[in-house]
């Protein structure tokens, strides 16, 4: 390995031997140690790309329309495609998943190869606060102790040594921020199962909850997927209490972590000790006074057979997530959750080693350094938006787009979810059949969403003249079975499953540092999805039996959208930042019926909003703050993606006065380089209110999507 270092004094592999392989969906990095392995297996555009590393694609003509555009943006976007189809991105943004995957992987034994260690070191020096040398909660975020604290020990389980500039001023912040005894639950569960906090010091998670009559408002089986399949491992290690062996490193972080000295903690005395910078979500007294009986229960109360009881059912539920997303999980905390409580329940296990090689599908490889992704690719996702975007571009037929369609229609065919998870009732799961996921098929979870971007996207191929149809009538109202499965009362669609209580349940939110994690909530952004793609279904099939069924699912959905508009115009983004995104969706929704700001007053709301936003440059820039405050905020630069979601919504809402439109389109071929891409800038997504996520491939799909419905309403041309 080539030690030569490009930052500071620490090394880096070479970055021309990464390759990004991908099998049946499955996107993984792989490190060439020989020439000949070098020689057999070229780096490819996308690897280059990926990598920051010169991808030699040629500059092309300046385009002079909105359409050329759109062209030479698909010339170098489908140079990233995959041979398998889809189009692969970093995933990053929460600085809390490293430390998940490496810390379990360190709990677990498991070897973390000699580049995975120098990579990782590079990201993590790179991702310093420049200021304090910490870091937040996500890539943008301030200097927290949940993320100074767990990444500053991945650094050195990676191989860092204490005395590293890097480690020096990392571990100043931590103790100026009170030390990692002020780290959040999460923070305590991971530091305790290294052996460096103490589970005495953990408030309660007592597997016994789960035995609980499914009834019980509150019971576990009724939240959110993420908030359940994190937990649920949390419960089962929490009540095993187990922790990994010392050694030379987690002595030498006993003492590195704290301020104080470490056999001096009484850790007991500090379940509820948060560094107020921490926090978003702070306990309500209702959760202090369930910690407080719970704590008297397991000390004093609890039977240890019925312990053994609960632990047993959680076990089996742990099981059945493992095999119904083939060793995946829904993501990538209880991935290493389950990794950890298999690896203490089984030793090494087949189970063991699925999850050892399942983490390596949530790592990212780029010119930083080496990251965790916060999902297993956004492959599909991104699929169907490049589908969508060269439809509306009038692309679909176009010979010179054939081929790049066709593998994209191949993969969505492949990904398609085609059977049901084993014992779905007693695993608390949605039905899936007919499914597309967020990432790969056997991921294995639906999401309105996804399900209905890859319904819509496989619909509108199949329908271009000469494409092969791939998938069948019946996978097609499978997936259309899925979606009506998924409507809430109130007309609503969540994210992966119907709304199971009510968000009262956000009382018992222990985690700290995010909002609105307990249970579904309706989302305008997943509703407009799915009646999008139910829409488009009743289009293919316009005589289906279900078609009335589908037309009152539709108008409920409307319903809600409008309901859901903010007094000033907009829609709050729960998936993307902030107003822009989800205002562009439920203006989608609102078109698709007929309304436009000749006959809809919301309509008419929304434009009032967009235009009141609009920059003296033509273009949009909203801030991530918009999402952790519910107040629109300005970016302090003009955001391409934003532009093109803020462009799409106003044409959506029938806006007719071309100028502000083309003012932001305008932009946007402006900020087009030379090779036809568009270069990163603010990051693009969020979950729980308070932490951001990238989509980088956002800059391709909907810039290509916004310049190809502008040319189709106001003409291929710009003045
Ligand atoms: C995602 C990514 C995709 C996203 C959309 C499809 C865009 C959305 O419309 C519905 C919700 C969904 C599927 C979603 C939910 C939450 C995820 C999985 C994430 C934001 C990616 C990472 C995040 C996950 C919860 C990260 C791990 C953190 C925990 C709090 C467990």
């Amino acid at each position: 390995m080539n030690e030569s270092t490009i930052s500071g004094d620490l090394p880096t592999t070479e970055l021309a031997r990464w390759r990004l392989k991908t099998e049946d969906g499955r996107q993984t990095w792989h490190y060439l140690k020989t020439d000949e392995e070098v020689a057999a297996w070229p780096q490819s555009a996308a690897d280059k790309y990926h990598l920051g590393l010169p991808t030699g694609l040629p500059t092309l003509p300046t385009p002079g329309t909105p359409l050329d555009a759109a062209r030479n943006g698909l010339s170098f976007f489908s140079q990233l495609q995959l041979s398998e189809g889809q189009w692969a991105s970093e995933y990053g943004g929460p600085m809390f998943l490293l430390p998940a995957t490496m810390i379990a992987y360190f709990v677990t034994n498991s070897e973390i190869p000699g580049e995975w260690r120098i990579e990782i070191q590079r990201y993590l020096a790179a991702r310093a606060n420049p200021e304090d040398g910490g870091w937040g909660l996500h890539i943008e975020g301030e200097s927290t102790v949940f993320g100074t604290a767990l990444n500053y020990a991945v650094l050195r389980i990676v191989g860092m040594s204490p005395d590293h500039p890097v480690c020096v001023k990392a571990r100043k912040t931590l103790h100026a921020l009170g030390g990692a005894l002020q780290t959040p639950l999460w923070g305590k569960v991971l530091l305790s199962l290294m052996g460096c906090y103490k589970w005495e010091g953990v408030n309660p998670i007592p597997p016994e909850m789960w035995l609980l009559p499914d009834w019980v408002p509150f019971h576990p089986g009724r939240w959110w997927v993420h908030c359940r399949q994190v937990f649920l491992p949390m419960s089962y290690l929490y009540s095993l209490k187990k922790a990994r062996p010392v050694d030379d490193v987690t002595i030498a972080l006993r003492k590195e972590l704290y301020v104080e000295s470490y056999d001096s903690i009484d850790f007991s005395l500090h379940r509820n000790t948060v560094a107020p910078g921490d926090i978003y979500h702070p306990h309500t007294k209702v959760l202090d006074a369930m910690n407080w009986i719970l704590t008297v229960w397991g000390k004093w109360i609890c039977p240890d057979k019925l312990q053994e009881i609960a632990r047993d059912h959680v076990y089996r539920l742990i099981k059945l997530e493992d095999e119904n997303s083939d060793y995946c999980c829904v993501g990538p905390v209880n991935n290493p959750m389950n990794l950890v409580a298999r690896y203490f329940t089984e030793g090494e296990s087949h189970a063991v080693n699925m999850h050892r090689e399942t983490i390596k599908d949530f790592l990212w490889m780029k010119n930083e350094g080496m990251l965790a992704n916060g999902t297993d690719g956004v492959q599909c996702w991104d699929t169907s938006f490049l589908i969508q975007g060269v439809v509306e571009c009038g692309f679909g037929g176009d010979p010179r787009y054939r081929d790049m369609l066709i593998k994209a229609l191949q993969f969505l065919d492949t990904q398609q979810i085609r059977e049901e998870p084993k014992e779905k009732d007693f695993s608390y799961r949605q039905q899936r059949k007919g499914a597309w996921p967020f990432s790969k098929r056997k991921q294995g979870y639906t999401v309105s969403d996804t399900t209905a971007e890859g319904l819509k996207s496989v619909l509108l191929l199949q329908s271009v003249p000469g494409m092969p149809k791939l998938v069948s009538d019946e996978r097609l109202q499978d997936s259309a079975n899925v979606l009506l499965s998924m409507q809430n009362a109130n007309g609503a669609f969540a994210s992966y499953e119907l709304i199971r209580a009510g968000p009262w349940m956000e009382a018992l939110n222990a985690a700290e540092v995010f909002g609105r994690i307990m249970v579904e909530y309706p989302y305008p952004e997943c509703s407009t999805a799915a009646i999008m793609g139910l829409q488009q279904f009743l289009k293919t099939y316009p005589n289906h039996p279900r078609r009335t069924k589908v037309e009152n699912v539709v108008r409920r959905t409307v319903q809600y959208i409008k309901e859901a508009q903010e007094p000033d115009g907009s829609w709050y983004g729960n998936w993307g930042i902030c107003f822009t995104y989800a205002t562009m969706f439920a203006t989608e929704a609102l078109k698709s019926v007929g309304e436009t700001c000749d006959n809809s007053s919301a309509l008419r709301k929304a434009v009032e909003f967009l235009l009141s936003k609009q920059r003296d440059d033509g273009g949009w820039g909203e801030s991530y703050k918009s999402c952790e405050t519910g107040i629109y905020t300005e970016h302090e630069e003009t955001q391409v993606v934003n532009t093109a979601w803020a462009v799409i919504a106003l044409m959506n809402a029938g806006y007719k006065e071309r100028g502000p439109i083309e003012r932001g389109i305008k932009l946007i071929m402006r900020r087009q380089q030379p090779n036809g891409e568009w270069l990163q800038e603010g990051i693009e997504g969020v979950f729980n209110k308070s932490c951001m996520i990238s989509y980088p491939n956002y800059k391709f799909t909907f810039t290509i999507k916004a310049l190809g419905i502008y040319a189709r309403i106001f003409g291929n041309e710009v003045c």
